[in-house]
């Protein structure tokens, strides 16, 4: 329960964080916590001058950090971890004040960034190239990861911290400085996370100026790290539009990208599926975070032999979903970011109605003041796979949809532009075999009987098509923030010359 004002939380949360920036600027960038729709702070913001410099800022530590090695590196990152978990508590608010996440949600944020910390520890001793047979005698053929240069990492406000780490934790033990572009939703997390890092820098020591920068700003801030030939890799969160922005504008100067954009994630549901588990897993996939993961599920396939189980059975745990203020309440679902995702989600559901789409839920709960957007998650039950189900929704909307064979449930769950996460729900070894062959799921992420959200840190985190192709966190990720070179060396007193080339002067 909370006694104080919004405000006062956030400063004092902030304050526990070790944030020293002013919070009351005259005519700042005003901070909205969806909670209560209430502004909770005003902050200075960089702008284009501001964030060149900060680029030849890091472009220096780049210059000391890529010559300490990979597992002093790697301690670094450890301290941070150590700082993260002394913070926890608080980062976890943070998040929850900021991008109205449940505590518990809020919290979990901030475990995934203690646990990739953790794993680029490890790294730090694993940066490992390969030895190759070469056709030369006398030769040997290896290659080298080399630190790649300042990387540029644009977050949304959904997901406000973890993301940024993903990318932080990995940049900085490959040898990359970072500089961190917030969504303009969420930048108090961003300025926790960097004082907590900071105090992980002051204990570490000698941590060049400039290694962790963060800009709080608008989308001129973000264009200028985009367009910039001293940005080496721009790693950016956020809508398909965004991506289809920055990519070619990333490409057109040969930089290096990893884009994490929408998905249209799908669920579906087989004769032989755990039923009471798959609701579960579909309640957590589709309302939790109140819709608002790029994971969340927002399709599900039902075979028609269960449909007439799982559906009321959903329509069951939709109607009983609590809603509410999540620093305040124990509610499972808090608000929506702000009144156009409220919007967005109105309009959706009025289209999937026009297509004779029946609609359980999503209407506005009057949980929180008029500024607050608070919904009833939406059940849409579907004639058709069609119309808005195609498309990705930042809101918590699940549409159901009935099939009678697997391939066709597979045409229509590959059928739409995003290609981030997906679920089946069987026992059934053959169903599940084909939904993670070739020809089944086209996601990067495929999962059986859990749902599409909840990725743990360990495994690469991205998406095919309209999701951007990029890959975060875990498995061989760590290889976009670095350089390989290939190396052939000549230990022989002879010169060949590789296929056979004869050239005598
Ligand atoms: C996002 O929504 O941008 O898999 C990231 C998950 C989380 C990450 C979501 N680990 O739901």
């Amino acid at each position: 329960m909370l006694t104080k004002p919004l405000k006062a939380v956030t400063s004092e949360t902030l304050e526990a964080c070790g944030v020293t920036a002013e919070l009351e600027v005259a005519g700042g960038m005003e901070v909205i916590s969806p909670v209560t729709g209430e502004a909770v702070a005003s902050l200075a913001a960089h702008d284009v001058a501001g964030t060149e410099a900060a680029i030849a800022l890091a472009g220096q530590a780049f210059r000391t950090w890529r010559m300490v090695p990979a597992p002093r590196r790697g301690e670094l990152v450890r301290l941070f971890a150590e700082e993260l978990r002394k913070s926890k508590e608080d980062l976890g608010r943070m998040v929850s004040i900021e991008a109205g996440k449940s505590p518990s949600e809020g919290l979990g944020e901030v475990q995934e960034m203690i646990d990739i910390c953790d794993f680029a520890v490890g790294l730090s001793r694993q940066l490992y190239g390969l030895t190759i047979a070469t056709e030369r005698p006398g030769h040997r053929m290896m290659e080298t990861w080399h630190p790649l240069g300042v990387v540029g990492v644009i977050t949304a406000f959904n997901f406000p911290c973890a993301p940024w780490c993903w990318n932080t934790a990995l940049a900085l033990v490959c040898g990359d400085p970072v500089i961190w572009k917030p969504s303009e939703k969420t930048p108090l997390t961003a300025l926790a996370c960097q004082a907590v890092l900071e105090r992980a820098m002051a204990r570490f020591g000698d941590a060049p100026d400039g290694l962790s920068q963060v800009l709080v700003g608008g989308p001129e801030v973000g264009a200028a790290l985009v367009d910039s030939p001293k940005v080496a890799l721009i790693s950016a969160t956020g809508s398909t539009r965004m991506g289809q922005i920055v990519g070619p504008k990333v490409a057109a100067r040969f930089g290096k990208c990893i884009l994490e954009l929408g998905g249209n994630n799908a669920g579906i549901v087989c004769p032989s599926a755990d039923m009471d588990m798959t609701l579960r897993a579909v309640a957590f996939g589709a309302m939790g975070t109140a819709g608002q993961r790029c994971t969340t599920m927002r399709r599900l396939f039902v075979h028609e032999s269960v449909y007439d189980q799982i559906v009321p059975a959903l329509k069951k745990a939709y109607g009983s979903v609590t809603v509410g203020n999540p620093l305040e309440t124990q509610a499972l679902v808090g608000p929506l970011i702000d009144k156009t995702a409220y919007e967005g989600m109105q309009a959706a559901l009025e289209e999937a109605k026009g297509l004779g789409g029946t609609v359980h839920g999503g209407e506005r709960e009057a949980v929180g003041p008029e500024s607050a957007y608070y919904v009833k998650p939406a059940l849409v039950e579907m004639p058709d796979h069609a119309g808005p189900v195609l498309r990705e929704t930042f809101a918590p909307i699940l549409y159901v949809m009935k099939y009678s064979d697997l391939d066709d449930a597979l045409e229509m769950h590959n059928e739409v532009g995003g290609g981030l996460s997906s679920s089946i729900f069987t026992t059934d070894l053959r169903e599940m075999e084909i939904f993670l062959s070739a020809r089944g799921s086209d996601c990067g992420i495929a999962n059986v009987n859990i749902g599409t959200s909840g990725a743990e840190i360990g495994g690469a985190f991205g998406g095919e098509k309209e999701t951007g192709g990029g890959r975060e966190s875990g498995s061989d990720a760590w290889r976009a923030y670095m350089r390989r070179a290939t190396n052939t060396i000549n230990y022989s007193s002879e010169l060949p010359l590789a296929q056979g080339v004869v050239f005598d002067i």
